[in-house]
């Protein structure tokens, strides 16, 4: 009874739950060096595998011969296509419905393919038999311009599928064609554009990238034949799909595979999809009897597992003259490399591609992608985005800057006018989605005031004056974007994979001296869900979140999940959490009644226990109740206190948030300083406000990155020009600008908590933010879209082409 003597704060403080700035509890083991990646497993017996890659992007393969690398000690195996074939795993399904060829059969189809698999001792004695395989190849013409991949006469890229014109998203249009996607009112559409007074067009590429974690791609897989068990340990986002696909594929009985992710560095939506590295340890390990390790290094990650965007969108608004958006057209064309290997939820092949009405009320729209095949790595994975918003966000907000410029209008003003307003949620967009809640005027407002937008405007038309009267080199350049996100996959009637439904899920096991372990089946890659479910879990509890253990990614122990990805641990497992404690809490409810003997509606929740309705000094802790739930017989009730949900929710959550840059760039280098960059986030209820900022930090530096630099290209041959650290931009605290954060709350109505993801709308709402700061600085010429990356090079390339080097 000594709880009651501190105040009802004191004990709310005392539990560190919702909307405090925990410390992260991570942080003790990683800032130590204590961390466990899969590179710090290591088991008796292990051996290491690598892959011979094809130097070629496109080329049929004449001959392979292994036999020196074979011969060579401490060579256990060398894996080809013709070993794989007999056990019909030279290809295995894509999460897009195709199928990706494990080891190349009679044709390499991308530069860095896998070709064969050595396995040996250790990876020096591996690299070294790589270096004995010896192959013929005879060089085919190369695509790498999807713009040509459907040109009658193109090269046919995939003679494994040649002759199927249907594919998992209907009819092909031509043999290097995937799909074609259509959503909206076509005919509305195109009828609002015949007559409409002002129509904008243009092509916006958002250029191929990749997430690069520091931590690559890595599996270890242990096959114990005298059990029949296999233990895949790897740096999976989703360990509990890659334990039902790896059953699927291997034939191996679902309970007999065990599944672990350990610590992950960093996932970004690499570690989503599944890799030929991870078939071919496995493989490797059921034929070998021994565990063997898969280690991608760096060129490896960045040259073949998943790539991310290769949009080229061409994006239309139709408006009136005084700047009403009437309608929206996008075309989309989708590099996808080699195979499609897209991972999105199964029934959208473009992601959410249709949230590309964004933040605006926009009575009608379509939007047609197609999908193509070109000699590149495969994938196309929502790097730090939902499936294609990020994609979806840019368009619309670059075609906002380009029919501002086009009206005489400000695009601030612009946005205004047409932002979906507070009393219009929950708000049906004309492609389909339904946003639960929103504020943008309000957050818009803040922003602008926070940022003082209008004396900025001022300032900027001051400095054009003066670099036009040769003054100053410098320009300037403000750049505004607005977005929505959609996150949270999702709906089960919405979202599956594989047929799986996207739900989550979260157990909790209180023991008798009333301290807590929960799992989810999310898996945290550097988000610090261990120290956030905790919160939610000791606000709803009242248990102090130091007492409360989280795990995730041991497939034996967490309930199935569909994991982390897309900002939905929070909208689906966090659901879950609060739950799954809510049950919780209703049979607390019922054992307090007991220990009291009073009935239970006489009582009410109080922080960290239950009091009687109007005697506050009558009341049973959470402790006290653990410990009862397990030390007396309670009529009625069964002993114990665990509880576990499974979480469906109703619909997507809609973060946005009003990002603002200041940018200066100097014309004759094309350096550019970023003055100023201010990002209001809102993300419902806020759960942990440090890890929020911490994660606008790293979303936002992602989004500097991409729009500034970052970027996979490929030469004309199908070389890859971006495969290592030298040459693919990832900033470090010296180049990362300063970041000013800011937040409003609106709740999600149908979340639990009120709480909508967060992780990745900093990317979304960076990315155009800084491309509009560059395309402001230069719309003065008249110019309406430059394309990133925004390197130096670039944008003196911009400034050479606009005359302004004279
Ligand atoms: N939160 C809070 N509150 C709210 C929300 C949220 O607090 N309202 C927090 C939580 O709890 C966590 C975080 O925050 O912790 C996040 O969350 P979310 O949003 O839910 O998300 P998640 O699911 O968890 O995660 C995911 C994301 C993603 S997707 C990505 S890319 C990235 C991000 O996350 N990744 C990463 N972030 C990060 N971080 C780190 N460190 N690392 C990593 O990797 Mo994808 O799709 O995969 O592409």
């Amino acid at each position: 009874m000594n709880e009651i003597v501190i105040t009802k704060e004191e004990r709310t403080e005392k539990l560190q739950g919702m909307g405090c700035k925990r410390k992260r509890v991570e942080d003790i083991r990683f800032t130590q060096g204590r961390g466990n990646y899969v590179d710090d497993i290591k088991l008796p017996g292990m051996l290491f595998g690598d892959f011979y890659r094809s130097p070629f992007a496109h080329a049929r393969i004449k001959s392979l011969d292994v036999s020196k690398a074979k011969a060579l000690p401490g060579v256990y195996a060398v894996l080809t296509a013709a070993d794989l074939k007999p056990l019909n795993l030279h290809y295995m399904p894509t999460l897009a419905g195709d199928v990706q060829a494990v080891l190349a059969e009679e044709k390499v189809l991308f530069q860095n393919q896998e070709v064969a698999f050595v396995v040996a001792a250790d990876r020096y004695i591996a690299a070294d038999a790589i270096e004995l395989i010896e192959a013929e190849y005879e060089e085919l013409p190369v695509i790498v311009d999807p713009w040509q991949s459907m040109a009658p006469d193109a090269p046919l890229l995939r003679e494994d599928i040649k002759d199927k014109m249907t594919g998992a998203h209907g009819p092909r249009k031509h043999y290097n064609h995937i799909f074609n996607w259509q959503i909206g009112d076509k005919p509305g559409t195109d009828d609002v554009f015949a007559r409409a007074p002002v129509t904008t067009k243009d092509t916006f590429l958002y250029h191929r990238t990749h997430p690069s974690p520091l931590e690559t791609c890595q599996a270890l897989a242990s096959m114990d034949k005298v059990k029949g068990e296999l233990t895949l340990y790897g740096t999976f986002q989703a360990p509990h799909v890659i334990r039902t696909v790896v059953s699927l594929i291997s034939g191996l009985p679902e309970h007999k595979i065990h599944v672990i992710a350990p610590d992950i560095g960093g996932g970004f939506g690499n570690k989503v999809g599944a890799y030929a590295g991870y078939v071919c340890a496995v493989v490797a390990s059921i034929v070998l009897g021994r565990p063997v390790k898969w280690v991608e290094d760096r060129m490896e990650n960045l040259s073949t597992t998943s790539f991310a965007r290769d949009y080229h969108m061409t994006t239309e608004l139709a408006a009136t003259a005084d700047g009403r958006i009437l309608g929206m057209r996008c075309h989309v064309l989708a590099d996808h490399g080699a195979f499609d290997a897209c991972a999105d939820p199964s029934k959208w092949p473009a992601g959410f591609m249709n949230i590309c009405t964004g933040s605006y009320d926009i009575p009608v729209a379509h939007l047609e992608v197609d999908g193509v095949y070109t000699n590149k790595a495969s994938g196309g994975v929502a790097y730090r985005c939902s499936f294609r918003v990020t994609e979806a966000v840019y368009a619309i907000e670059r075609a906002i800057e380009v029919l501002a410029q086009k009206l005489g209008m400000d695009s601030v003003d612009l946005r205004l006018k047409n932002f979906i307003r507070r009393d219009q949620f929950p708000y049906k967009a004309a492609l389909g989605w339904e946003y639960d809640s929103g504020d943008y005027h309000m957050a818009m407002d803040k922003a602008m005031a926070a940022v003082g937008y209008r004396e900025l405007r001022a300032e900027q038309a001051a400095r054009r004056e003066a670099f036009k009267r040769g003054e100053t080199r410098e320009i300037m350049g403000i750049g505004v974007s607005f977005f929505t996100e959609i996150v949270g996959a999702g709906p089960s009637k919405n979202c599956d994979i594989l047929g799986i439904a996207m739900f989550d899920s979260c157990e909790i096991r209180i023991h008798p001296t009333g301290s807590v372990i929960a799992r989810m089946g999310t898996k945290s890659q550097g988000q610090g869900h261990e120290t956030t479910y905790a919160q939610i879990l000791a606000t709803e509890l009242g248990i102090p979140a130091d007492d409360i253990t989280i795990e995730e990614g041991n497939t034996d122990t967490a309930p199935y999940g569909l994991g982390t990805y897309g900002s939905r641990s929070t909208p689906t497992a966090g659901a879950a959490t609060a739950m799954a404690a809510r049950k919780i809490r209703a049979k607390a409810q019922m054992i307090a009644a007991h220990l009291l003997e009073v009935h239970h509606n006489d009582l009410e929740w109080d922080v960290d226990g239950f009091v009687v309705k109007g005697l506050p000094e009558k009341r049973k802790g959470m402790k006290e109740i653990a410990w009862a739930s397990y030390n007396q017989g309670i009529p009625g009730l069964e002993p114990g206190l665990e509880a576990v949900n499974y979480y469906d929710p109703p619909n997507m959550t809609y973060p946005f948030g009003a990002y603002f840059c200041v940018m200066d760039i100097d014309v004759d280098t094309g350096v550019f300083k970023i003055r100023r960059f201010y990002a209001l986030d809102d993300c419902g209820t806020r759960i942990n406000p440090m890890i929020i900022e911490g994660q606008v930090h790293g979303g936002l530096t992602e989004a500097f990155a991409v729009a500034m630099g970052q970027e996979i290209r490929y030469d004309k041959a199908g070389n890859v020009m971006g495969a290592s650290f030298m040459d693919f931009f990832l900033p470090t605290a010296v180049e990362t600008p300063h970041w000013e954060t800011d937040h409003t709350v609106t709740p999600s109505p149908h979340h639990p908590i009120g709480a909508k993801g967060v992780g990745e709308s900093p990317h979304v709402g960076g990315v155009p933010c800084f491309s509009n700061a560059v395309n402001d600085a230069f719309a003065f010429t008249g110019v309406s879209h430059i394309d990133m990356p925004h390197d130096y090079w670039r944008i003196w390339q911009a400034a050479e082409r606009l005359g302004l080097h004279k």
